[in-house]
């Protein structure tokens, strides 16, 4: 169905709203089995790469290009690294730093979001070191007392650690007490439910499925709609002086 050349998705200089009417699936070197949608890099203006990968059964990953965090959708993935198996199940999640020796192969069909940095070093700060863990067992955190919005995050928060990745669920109504104009930019994945996102001078309706990139000082805000709870995936770059020093 072409729908008349009619989409959600957006691109702007500032941000990207890609609905999935849009996807395009790409191979990517040394996977198997695995289509990729490639959501956000350099070719964007993004200093981190997204991806959507769809994995067939056996389906496997080829090598980290730079640090990789995988957040399982659906399906069953098997993580080995050193000499450890983890199996990630929906809501399992995994960092590993760069350079860490691993592969990544589907027990099932999955769909898991991959995000990838190169790692900015930081004088005196120690290494950074692999997690694995399940987002069922992180303590929800209030944003700004607001209990109708509700913050998990992901990774340590440290000086070895340069990025930061969490889930945020909005219940009905809920929205971002402010619009935010930070220099870290996002990227972000509709997990559940939907809402209104406002993104530079534009309001758009989004829901389960869109992916949003925004770029370092897009002014963002967002709010809830509907019976059920928004939830979303977000990255973004932290910790790291914007000098690079
Ligand atoms: O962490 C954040 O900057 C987050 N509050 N931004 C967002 O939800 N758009
Ligand atoms: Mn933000």
């Amino acid at each position: 169905m072409h729908h008349l050349g009619l989409t959600r998705s957006s691109l702007k200089h500032d941000h990207l709203l890609q609905t999935p009417d849009t996807f395009i699936r790409t191979p990517l070197p040394g996977a198997e089995g695995v289509e990729f949608v490639v959501h956000a890099g350099p070719q964007l203006g993004a200093r981190f790469t997204q991806m959507t990968a769809e994995f067939a059964a056996g389906g496997s990953l080829g090598p980290a290009p730079a640090q990789r965090f995988l957040y399982v959708i659906e399906g069953k993935l098997e993580l080995k690294a050193g000499s450890k198996t983890h199996v990630l199940s929906s809501g399992g999640f995994a960092f590993l730093p760069q350079g860490t020796p691993h592969t990544v192969s589907a027990l099932t069909a999955s769909r898991a979001a991959v995000i990838e940095k190169a790692y900015e070093t930081q004088p005196g700060a120690a290494a950074p070191e692999m997690v694995v863990g399940n987002e069922g067992n992180i303590a929800p955190v209030t944003l700004m007392g607001d209990e109708a919005l509700r913050v998990r995050s992901l990774m340590p928060d440290g000086p070895p650690y340069d990025f930061a990745v969490n889930t945020m669920t909005y219940d009905p109504g809920a929205a971002l007490s402010m619009v935010e104009i930070h220099v870290m930019e996002h990227g972000l994945l509709m997990l559940e439910g939907g809402g209104i996102y406002r993104l530079g001078d534009a309001w758009y309706p989004v829901e389960a499925g869109d992916f949003i990139w925004m770029g370092p000082y897009c002014p963002q805000w967002f709010g809830a709609l509907g019976k059920r709870p928004a939830k979303y995936l977000i990255y973004k770059d932290w910790r790291r002086h914007p000098l690079g020093a």
